[in-house]
């Protein structure tokens, strides 16, 4: 009898909540990850991301002795795959992750095993796991075994809360699978958990991230046309959301992070011909960033200035994440085009600047008063509640362009 419950191949920002969660519930749980330092770092209680409540359950889970991490997996009764599902440069998925996570537990694999897929996944990968893990075990082939798609569905800033209170559809190969798959997740979800196949539970998730995208897609474009006609779009949403049916997203400068601006993506791969919604959104989203940089390009010009304070680089409020950061690209797209401009950027988040602005000489992290005390544009990328706290007073002396309405009224 193997001495884990459940091994979860993948301890990134799926994983890690799902594991500590699990082990928190009583069942032992056996984390795996290629990244040895993350590896390190986790065994020892330390999270590898910022995340409210995160640190504590970890080290709860750590101590109780319920929670292992490594680079091997370990024999189990379940396996859960949580791994990076990225596009490649064609906006084609690339499930190789998964593909490699099955490999890299297939020998350990046995009769009555469960098989969750947790990453947002096209539709069909969950059978995929099956046949991929029957390649490799022909023994397997006739053996009763159970797989299931679980996908995540928390946020970003409220992970701990929501894996806990968020409803879960679980779609299963078969009844039995999901049915299977439904237990383990009731031991610790408050939220209800909804039953279905695993092709719907896929497209279910896929098309809630594609639904914000969409929303947030027609928000941007509303700013877009806004500015074009001289309007505050702040105030337009602001009064189009009292009607009782109309409930309009928040512009911003471009949609950032793992989830929102990649999965439609899957979709589109999947019916490039009936997707032209879905694409058109993306391709809105993906505009953004260049409309800021055009409009801060045209400040700089009119008024002869040579530098600008950019105001976040997270890819949104009040998180360390700068994964598919619209706010980066633009500090990237600035520092190219004007190679003579300063960039004083502020991010609370992070102590030193991505790699991908390291190499500008124009480019420098600052605290938020340096950045005041020196420039006179200022650019609001991110809405972190610390930027909440500057006085108006301050604001009124500064030309601003905001992005995210923080500053409605006060905006050029
Ligand atoms: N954004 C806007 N305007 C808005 C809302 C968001 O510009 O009105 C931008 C944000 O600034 C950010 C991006 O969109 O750049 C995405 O942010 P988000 O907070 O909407 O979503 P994520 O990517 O952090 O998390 C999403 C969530 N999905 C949905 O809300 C349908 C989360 O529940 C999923 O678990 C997650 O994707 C995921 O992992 O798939």
């Amino acid at each position: 009898m193997s001495e884990i419950d459940v091994c979860v191949v993948g301890m990134g920002y799926i994983g890690l909540p799902t594991s500590v969660v699990l082990a928190n519930a009583g069942w032992r749980v056996h984390g795996v990850d290629i990244n040895e330092k993350a590896v390190e770092l986790l065994s020892n209680g330390v999270a590898t991301f910022e995340e409210p409540g995160i640190s504590a359950a970890l080290k709860s889970s750590v101590v109780s002795g319920n929670l292992s991490v490594a680079t091997v997996p370990k024999e189990s009764k379940v396996y859960i795959i949580a791994v990076p599902t990225p596009i490649d440069a064609n906006f084609e998925p690339d499930t190789s992750y998964i593909r490699s996570a099955v490999e890299s537990v297939a020998l350990l694999a046995k009769a009555d095993d469960l098989f969750i897929l947790e990453s947002t996944s096209p539709v069909g990968t969950t059978e995929m796991i099956r046949d991929i893990l029957h390649d490799l075990r022909p023994d397997l082939s006739n053996a009763v075994m159970y797989f299931a798609h679980c996908p995540e569905r928390v946020i970003p800033g409220r992970m701990m809360k929501e894996i806990i209170s968020n409803d879960r559809v679980v779609g299963g190969i078969d009844g039995n699978s999901a049915e299977k798959a439904a237990n383990l997740y009731r031991s610790f979800c408050e939220g209800e958990i909804h039953l279905t196949d695993a092709r719907t539970a896929e497209l279910t998730k896929l098309t809630e991230n594609s639904f914000r995208d969409v929303n947030i897609a027609f928000a941007n474009e509303l700013s877009i046309v806004a500015d074009h006609l001289g309007v505050n779009v702040w105030e337009v949403i602001e009064l189009a959301n009292k009607h009782p049916r109309v409930q309009i997203l928040q512009p911003g400068p471009g949609v950032g992070g793992h989830c929102i601006a990649v999965d439609p993506w899957f979709l589109v791969a999947s019916a490039p011909m009936k997707t032209s919604l879905i694409r058109s959104a993306r391709r809105v989203n993906d505009s953004k960033p260049r409309f800021v940089v055009d409009k801060i390009a045209k400040y700089l010009r009119e008024t002869n200035r040579e530098s600008v304070a950019l105001l976040g680089l997270a890819f949104k409020a009040n998180v360390d994440d700068l994964r598919e950061s619209p706010a980066v690209n633009i500090a990237v797209e600035l520092a190219e085009q004007f190679p003579n401009v300063r960039l004083s950027i502020v991010e609370p988040f992070v102590d030193e600047l991505p790699r991908a602005l390291q190499d500008f000489d124009n480019v420098h992290l600052v605290d938020l008063q340096v950045a005041f005390d020196n420039e006179q544009l200022i650019v609001l990328l991110v809405d972190h509640d610390i930027f909440k706290l500057i006085p108006k007073s301050t604001l009124e002396a500064k030309d601003l362009v905001d992005t995210r309405g923080m500053w409605k009224e006060l905006d050029i």
